[in-house]
């Protein structure tokens, strides 16, 4: 059996294991069983004098090969290219993008660090899968130095339209490297049509099928693997004693007994000042919720070196303490906001503790959080998902109540309509939901990804690909 070789810009922790999450720990698994390696950067950043070294270390069967990243190449590839251009670009915030050639630069040169120092770590039969949009050019910086094997992508975040990537400086230079790839891979259908539409009216391509597409004189698969989590694993740790012992504690620390819960990365493109905004008009339209309904809301920091961060933590306190001012007495307070990682089991308990899951964001690759939270929940008297229809996510689960995330007043009424629904109708939803999150669990989603990728390396052997 080949060796399964993944790249992404960070390498999960394997001894974490239920706490670091299901895409950690279903890419772990799956190295796990064939002796796979997992390459990337090791988080850490030296001065730019000194040379990163390859680290290898061994954890749970899995080779980790771990690598620095000098201060240039940190601010210019990570913090510039990366996270203030490709992460709200792709999100439809050009307005949020801040332009630099050095970010371009630092982000080809990284790659190009990266895949030569992957190079000497291949063997012969592998199948090499990189991740996201740190690592977009890294497969063809790997075929530069002759690697031939089969190589997939997959983006986790979403594929913007050609109006919004022909605004990314180096556009027409990422999308031929994907192009050096046997399988590029996207969250949802509409993410392979907008990629789709980029290279045939932009890139000179053509569709060769559905799943192939030909530009640059390589034809390549590509096609939706929407990401899903373990969710036998996750309802388990929501229905475990330590979850019971959590929702007790939360049912007597709490005057109000029903609770709406969102969870969320603090970042600008989940729409959570919206959903505050959406909150509070609750309790003005419909006061019956007052003392009886509490937002929690989870957001612990990220990337707070890029300055988009700190705008939005800020507008979030500010409407958080509006609205506990406006409206909390001495034993309750409407909005409770917690601004830290917490630990997986507490968050299973949370969400099955909870009436509502709150997942508004206004552009999302997939949203894992929506199928946390149906998965947590008790098939005899569940939650209700209120889900944006911008979510990756919502393209599958049409039976959560799918809102516009921008939309204040409509988010109000999906609350009011998910405080209120008849139990048989949740049932009904929950069911159906259910039923897609299982079909298309993490492992699906791995195991069809992989498929593809060897399904190439057959055509390849077959000689079927005049690539
Ligand atoms: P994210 O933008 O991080 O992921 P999401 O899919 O919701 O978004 O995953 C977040 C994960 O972090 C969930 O597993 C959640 O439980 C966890 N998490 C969030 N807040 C937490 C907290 N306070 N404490 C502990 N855990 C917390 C990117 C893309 C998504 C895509 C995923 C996977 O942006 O669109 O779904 O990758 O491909």
């Amino acid at each position: 059996m080949s060796r399964l070789v993944v790249a992404s810009n960070r390498v999960a922790d394997l001894e974490a294991g239920a706490r670091s999450g299901g895409l950690a720990v279903a890419l772990g698994d799956a190295l796990a069983e064939g002796q796979g390696l997992w390459f990337g950067w090791d988080g850490t950043v030296i001065e730019d004098d000194r040379s990163a070294q390859v680290s290898i270390a061994e954890q749970r069967g899995v080779t980790k090969a771990t690598i620095a990243l000098t201060r240039r190449e940190h601010d210019t590839y990570y913090l510039g290219y990366s996270n203030k251009l490709l992460w709200p670009a792709f999100h439809y915030r050009l307005d949020l993008t801040e332009i630099a050639p050095r970010f371009l630069d630092g982000y080809r040169r990284v790659n190009r660090r990266l895949a030569g120092a992957l190079v000497p770590l291949l063997r012969p039969d592998d199948l090499i899968w990189i991740h996201d949009y740190h690592l977009i050019p890294m497969g063809a910086e790997l075929r530069s130095h002759g690697i031939v094997h089969p190589m997939g992508f997959f983006l986790h975040i979403p594929f913007p339209s050609p109006d919004i990537l022909l605004a990314v400086p180096g556009h027409d230079w990422l999308v031929r490297t994907l192009f050096s790839y046997d399988v590029v891979g996207f969250q949802t259908r509409s993410d392979v049509a907008q990629f789709a539409r980029y290279v045939e009216e932009h890139a000179g391509g053509r569709r060769l099928s559905r799943d192939r597409l030909e530009a640059f004189g390589r034809s390549i698969v590509t096609r939706e693997f929407p990401i899903g989590i373990d969710v036998a694993a996750f309802h388990a740790t929501a229905h475990a004693p330590a979850a019971d012992a959590h929702i007790a504690r939360l049912e007597r620390r709490s005057m109000a007994g029903v609770h709406i819960i969102g969870v969320d990365r603090l970042d600008y493109t989940k729409g959570l000042p919206e959903r505050l905004k959406a909150f509070r008009r609750l309790l003005e339209l419909y006061p019956e919720n007052r003392k009886a309904v509490t937002f929690m809301q989870i957001a612990p920091p990220t990337r707070e070196e890029v300055y988009a961060y700190a705008e939005i933590r800020q507008e979030l306190e500010g409407l958080t303490g509006a609205i506990n001012g406006e409206f909390g007495d001495y034993d309750w307070t409407p909005v409770r906001y917690v601004h830290r990682i917490v630990p997986r089991e507490t968050l299973a308990a949370l969400y099955r503790g909870s009436k509502v899951g709150f997942v508004t964001p206004f552009r999302d690759g997939m949203n894992l959080v929506a199928k946390e939270y149906i998965a947590a929940q008790d098939a005899d008297d569940p939650g209700v998902l209120v889900l944006s229809r911008f979510a990756g996510a919502a393209e599958e689960l049409d039976q959560a109540l799918i809102v516009n995330p921008y939309d204040v007043d409509e988010m109000t009424a999906a609350l009011q309509h998910a405080l209120t629904m008849r139990k048989y109708e949740r049932r009904d939803r929950h069911r159906a939901l259910m039923k897609r999150i299982m079909q298309n669990d993490v492992n699906a989603w791995r195991e069809s990804f992989l498929a593809a990728l060897r399904g190439c390396g057959d055509r390849r052997q077959g000689g079927m690909n005049a690539n």
